[in-house]
């Protein structure tokens, strides 16, 4: 399937896909989309998803298995509204889906569910993560440690903290200030709460000074992590301007140098993605608004296959193509 872009779920609106191999099987984690009229507003409203699927894939071009609905924003206990982008890592056999929610109070926190199988169902703990905010969760295990990356502006309310204290007011930096960083944490042993407390992912530009608010490939949202001969690539969209990004670091928490767009925009105003390796190939998920017509709060993921280098640099690709 080089270069050719395959839409995956004709028969539903499905976003923000969170990738993984596990028991070489290709899992994918969905936002799921649905029409809920709600106006669309800089705050995200209109994203007010109230379950998971999860899909699974045995080879890139077979026809795709839908397990159904794994878990229900009725069945967790601190629900206020709008489940958005979620991941899952697995350890010793147990499954952990990370999920960023809107608790009673409207502030989003991120809830932990734990399955027996990658394919669900889920069960969640009664309470959120303590000490967790925003939103867009996406975890790396490397060397038998679970890192967890996290963050998004706008509706994912990033700009409410600083220091890992909510502030009284949003604060968005502007012009030649230092952009808002992604956040990195480690997991406890048991998967359910934070190591650590959570740090700045550093994002430098090309001369090595931190990435400013108004740079346009800044970070928004959507944090994926991968590692490409040794190196760790860090990827993220870059929301109001509408691209996939990357940087690339020596180790987990960064500082990661800004190497280049990946993903055009596509159609729709989100952009969302995870990078994975199959079968000896990588591949881009990600998501847009084609087959809705446009409509931004009804996504529909696509896979397309992604391209290295000689030198390791992802091949940048067009997001408005079929
Ligand atoms: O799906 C809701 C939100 O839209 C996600 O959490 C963001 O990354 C954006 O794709």
């Amino acid at each position: 399937m080089k270069n050719k872009v395959k839409y995956l779920i004709p028969g539903d609106y499905m976003a923000d896909p969170s990738v993984h191999v596990f028991n070489g099987k290709l899992y994918i984690y969905p936002s799921h989309d649905w029409e809920s009229n709600i106006a669309e507003n800089d705050n995200g409203d209109h994203f007010d998803m109230k379950d998971y699927h999860v899909f699974s894939l045995e080879d890139i071009d077979d026809e795709i298995t839908d397990h159904g609905v794994v878990l229900d924003i009725k069945d967790i206990p601190w629900a206020g509204r709008q489940l958005w982008d979620c991941d899952v890592a697995e350890k010793n056999g147990r499954y952990y889906m990370y999920f960023p929610l809107k608790d009673q109070n409207d502030i989003f926190r991120i809830g932990v569910a734990i399955g027996n199988r990658p394919e669900g169902p889920f069960l969640p703990q009664p309470d959120p993560v303590k000490g967790s905010y925003s939103i867009d969760p996406a975890v790396f295990e490397e060397g038998g440690e679970y890192y967890m990356y996290f963050g998004g502006l706008w509706g994912g309310q990033l700009q409410r903290y600083r220091h890992n204290k909510a502030l009284e007011c949003a604060i968005l930096p502007e012009g030649n200030a230092a952009a808002l960083c992604p956040k990195i944490v480690r997991l406890r042993g048991d998967m359910l709460e934070f190591a650590e407390v959570p740090r700045d992912v550093l994002l430098l530009d090309e001369s090595g000074k931190l990435m400013t608010a108004a740079n346009p490939c800044r970070f928004f949202e959507a944090s994926w992590m991968h590692k490409y001969n040794d190196k760790y690539y860090f990827s993220y969209s870059t929301g109001d301007t509408h691209m996939l990004c990357y940087a690339t670091g020596d180790t987990p928490y960064g500082p990661f140098t800004y190497q280049g767009v990946i993903l055009t925009p596509v159609v729709g105003w989100t952009t969302h993605h995870s990078i994975v390796e199959f079968k000896g190939k990588w591949y881009l998920f990600h998501h847009d608004s084609v087959p809705s017509g446009g409509r931004t709060w009804l996504r529909s993921l696509k896979v397309v296959e992604l391209e290295y280098d000689k030198d390791g640099k992802i091949k940048t690709i067009e997001g408005r193509q079929m």
